[in-house]
């Protein structure tokens, strides 16, 4: 999440900085070694298969032997593990999520219309047939990751959703996890890490066919390989750092702009915070805010040199200033706290998910129980992409049912642009018809 130097340029004057970050966050950068340790296992795993798969587990998840996939008795009773409360909100985020994209679907109807009198045409949304999906579970387990992948993909009718998920350090899944795949409607659960997971689902070797999509964030290695092995399958989408902007003014409450800006500056060292304000009293009351809530946040060793380092406050001159240096850095997770939400909400083009007044956090979406997905794009990704939802999984088919009586409109047409183009075979199948239709 950086500002593009073109549109500072356009707005020279009519914003300052208060807090300017002290490491330009890097627009989705590859990092070679990387690239490189990813690509050797893919084409090892290619080769030898499940060997390979299960060699890099033991070498780099201490996998020690017996079989990686849970049994289906082991999935409905991952639950039990769990304490009464924290099993009661996943059944609740499992739900909510559900819902959403299940309302979603409904409206993406399929159509059929006859554009001119023997020509129809329409479109139907196909589910994908297998998709994959990456459960995370390393400093964070994300335990909602499951309904915004597992459980959307079913809501879209995807028939088979196999996931894949990195062993905890007693060498078992994590139960929350598990819990929360299962209740999203799972197929299968693999306790497989990293990209030996990726690949496995990838080239089906999990004793299923490969899967046709992989879904689900990890860490550099993990989109790394989905990079890699989009082609072969289609990929959600390349996550980085997970970012959050707030436009706010003097009308919202300092404490709670500093939370929310804490609240995702949690996810790593390199996660960008932004605020931008039309009122410098309550930048630097924000400021002022986030430094005294460090003093006692938990996490504030990670929370603290993100702020520091990707942390920013900028003062706009006006309403529609804010706005486009919004659109410009298109966060990830974007939220509104002023006077104005409902203009902003109505100017603003470029957010992965937008949170509107002081009682939407980011966090009731991270968690599954704002309903709307958390897989979303980084890095200035939503001027061009929208975040993982049941369309994703969709494929709108199109087809025609041409009669007749199209037949003489359609054909010379065909006719005279094949032939223009020196392309006789295409040409000759509109020649044909206009013969058959003569006779
Ligand atoms: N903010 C992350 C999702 C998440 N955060 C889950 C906490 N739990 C990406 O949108
Ligand atoms: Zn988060």
């Amino acid at each position: 999440m950086r500002y593009s130097s073109p549109v500072l340029q356009s707005l020279a004057g009519s914003f300052q900085h208060l807090k300017t970050p002290l490491i330009d966050a890097p627009a989705a950068q590859r990092d070679p070694a990387v690239i490189e340790t990813v690509s050797a296992m893919l084409s090892d795993i290619q080769k030898r298969g499940m060997d390979a798969v299960l060699d890099y587990a033991r070498k780099l998840d201490r996998y020690d032997g017996g079989d990686i996939e849970l049994s289906a008795q082991q999935i409905a009773t991952s639950g039990d593990r769990l304490p009464a409360d924290l099993r009661a909100a996943i059944e609740l985020g499992a739900e909510r999520t559900q819902a959403f994209a299940r309302k979603q679907r409904e409206h993406l109807a399929d159509f059929e219309t006859e554009l001119v009198p023997g020509l129809v045409t329409g479109a139907r949304y196909i589910p994908v047939s297998r998709v994959g999906a990456y459960l995370p579970a390393g400093r964070f387990p994300l335990t909602a990751s499951a309904f915004m992948t597992v459980g959307v993909a079913k809501a879209a009718g995807v028939p088979t959703v196999i996931a894949c998920t990195p062993p905890q350090p007693d060498g078992g899944a994590n139960d929350a996890v598990v819990y929360a795949a299962h209740l999203s409607g799972v197929d299968r659960v693999f306790v497989l890490g990293g990209v030996q997971a990726l690949a496995a689902m990838a080239y089906g070797l999990l004793g299923d066919l490969p899967v046709d999509m992989l879904v689900g964030a990890g860490n550099a290695f993990v989109a790394e390989a989905k990079r890699q092995l989009f082609g072969a399958v289609a990929i959600d989408l390349l996550a980085g750092p997970s970012e959050v902007a707030v436009i706010s003014d003097e009308t919202a409450d300092p404490e709670i702009v500093a939370a929310d800006l804490l609240g995702q500056a949690e996810h790593g060292p390199n996660s960008p915070a932004a605020l931008v304000t039309t009122s410098e009293e309550h930048g630097r009351a924000v400021i002022a805010a986030v430094d005294a809530q460090l003093e006692t946040l938990a996490t504030a060793e990670i929370a603290g040199a993100a702020w520091r380092d990707y942390g920013s406050v900028t003062v706009a001159k006006d309403r529609e200033t804010a706005a486009a240096l919004m659109d410009d850095l298109a966060p990830e997770h974007l939220e509104l706290i002023t006077a104005d939400d409902e203009w902003y909400h109505d100017r603003l083009r470029n957010y992965g998910s937008l949170f509107i007044g002081p009682w939407s956090t980011v966090a009731y979406s991270d968690k599954g129980m704002a309903g709307t997905n958390h897989v979303l794009p980084t890095a200035g990704g939503a001027k061009h992409s929208a975040g993982l939802s049941v369309s994703r999984f969709l494929k709108p088919l199109t087809y025609q049912r041409i009669a007749k009586p199209a037949t003489p409109e359609l054909a010379n047409a065909v006719q005279v642009i094949s032939d223009s183009e020196g392309m006789a075979a295409h040409s000759a199948t509109a020649t044909r018809r206009l013969a058959a239709y003569a006779d």
